[in-house]
């Protein structure tokens, strides 16, 4: 039912005629927003500039900046009274990006959510566990939605409480999973510790950070599922924006919701077939918040064309970030908002350094501070509840759990040129 076979099959001048068709009337509806009307008048692009697909780099890029800078409602191009939900997204000094959704674009949405399950086989017969936060995040409610668009049996289990979350696995014969890939990790030992096997799960859908093709074999192997990569960001509605078939060899990236660039990071320049850069994406069918050439920050590459399963355009898996970014447990988190949070806390100095870490696949994060000697006296019970309340404000502004270790004075390293202040001890992807 949700095979959009005529979609996604298109041939390429009937989907080059479709996406510029669709490019215009984005340009159309950005140009009701205020930021938009600046850039364009400031480029010098009117919508009769654009007349092939390839003229969209006469546009100048949107950058997570710009959305901050407009922060709460400065992208939307529809009254509020029509946006009928929001969600934010993690990772930003202060203030989170907003992102907004009519009711027609979370149709689109569930849509997009719907045909990636079906891609892979699931239908309105399978029993699905949605173990993502059910909150801001993207990832809960997207997947919610889609899955019942679908007509799967959703259990809306959201995260935490392991064991629980195993039994209902068992108890409701659920064949379906969805989680971040550390948590499946987790998942699975922890099932290893009852001694339960998952006997009757399936398929797992995986996604929201980076992982690797080992970690797909041994989740494959502990759960017994077949496992596939989503991709997507909350910016372009969430989750379904990129999804493996039953090939498993890249992404499917929705060509008719989705126009791809992938750019040289450093000039912005679109680089050669097939070479890695970072992607940049223009959503064709967002009402309440399209963006133009929105720069994801992403890195991965187009692969060649001629999937088996016929579906059009794949990338590659995203092996990395092309700004400091660093996705954690599947949250964002910009080193800057560490700082930001320590430098409130005058018992601890501005000389910090940040360690993520892959202990028993979770990704840990451990910050070390120096303390302050003028606010503070060094007492063993001083330090006790400074420990504490640095991991709290922490915690209060990552919504992460994080290590926090208090050092002297002076024993930090100190950089001369750029500081390095972020050591990624989690090894290749
Ligand atoms: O992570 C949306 C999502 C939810 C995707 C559930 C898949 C499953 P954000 O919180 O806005 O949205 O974070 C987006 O996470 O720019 C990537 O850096 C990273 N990311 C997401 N999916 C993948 C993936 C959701 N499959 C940011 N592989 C993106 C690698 C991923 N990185």
């Amino acid at each position: 039912m949700f095979w959009d076979k005529k979609m996604e099959t298109l041939k390429r001048g009937d989907l080059q005629e479709l996406q510029l068709k669709r490019l215009k009337k984005t340009l159309n509806q950005v140009q009701k927003v205020e930021f938009y009307r600046k850039l364009l008048k400031d480029a010098g692009v009117k919508n009769s500039s654009i007349k092939t697909l390839d003229d969209i780099t006469k546009i100048p890029f949107t950058k997570k900046q710009d959305l901050r800078n407009g922060y709460p409602f400065g992208f939307f191009a529809v009254p509020l009274k029509d946006v009928v939900r929001i969600h934010t997204t993690s990772g930003t000094t202060g203030k989170p990006t907003v992102v907004g959704y009519t009711r027609k674009d979370l149709e689109t949405w569930s849509d997009l959510i719907g045909r990636n399950m079906t891609m892979v086989g699931i239908t309105r017969n399978d029993v699905f566990q949605n173990m993502v936060n059910y909150g801001m995040f993207t990832g809960g409610l997207g997947f919610h939605y889609g899955a019942e668009k679908i007509g799967m049996t959703v259990i809306p289990s959201a995260t935490g409480n392991t064991k629980r979350q195993i039994e209902m696995i068992n108890d409701f014969g659920v064949t379906t999973i969805h989680c971040t890939p550390s948590y499946a990790m987790h998942l699975s030992e922890v099932a290893e510790e009852m001694g339960t096997e998952l006997k009757s799960l399936k398929t797992g859908l995986f996604g929201a950070e980076p992982w690797s093709e080992s970690i797909r074999t041994t989740l494959e192997k502990r759960l017994g599922v077949i496992a596939y990569d989503s991709y997507g960001l909350s910016e372009l509605f969430g989750p379904g924006v990129a999804f493996e078939c039953k090939e498993r060899d890249g992404l499917h990236i929705w060509h008719d919701s989705y126009l791809v660039e992938i750019i040289d990071p450093e000039t912005g320049e679109q680089v050669s077939n097939g070479e890695r850069g970072e992607l940049v994406v223009t959503p064709l069918v967002k009402e309440a918040m399209p963006l133009l050439r929105y720069r994801t920050g992403d890195v991965t590459l187009l692969m060649e064309d001629g999937c088996l399963c016929r579906r059009g355009k794949k990338i590659a898996r995203i092996t990395g970030r092309s700004d400091d970014m660093l996705v954690i447990r599947g949250i964002n988190v910009f080193p800057s908002q560490i700082e930001h949070v320590l430098l409130k806390i005058p018992e601890v100095g501005n000389q910090f350094m940040v360690y993520i870490d892959r202990i028993n696949h979770l990704d840990e994060m451990t910050v070390e501070v120096e303390i302050n000697r003028e606010f503070f006296s060094g007492e063993l019970s001083d330090l006790a509840r400074l420990q504490k309340k640095v991991v709290k404000e922490l915690r209060d502004t990552l919504e992460l759990r994080t290590t926090v270790r208090l050092v002297e004075p002076g024993t930090l390293p100190r950089f001369e040129g750029k500081a390095k202040r972020v050591i990624d001890r989690r090894g290749a992807i």
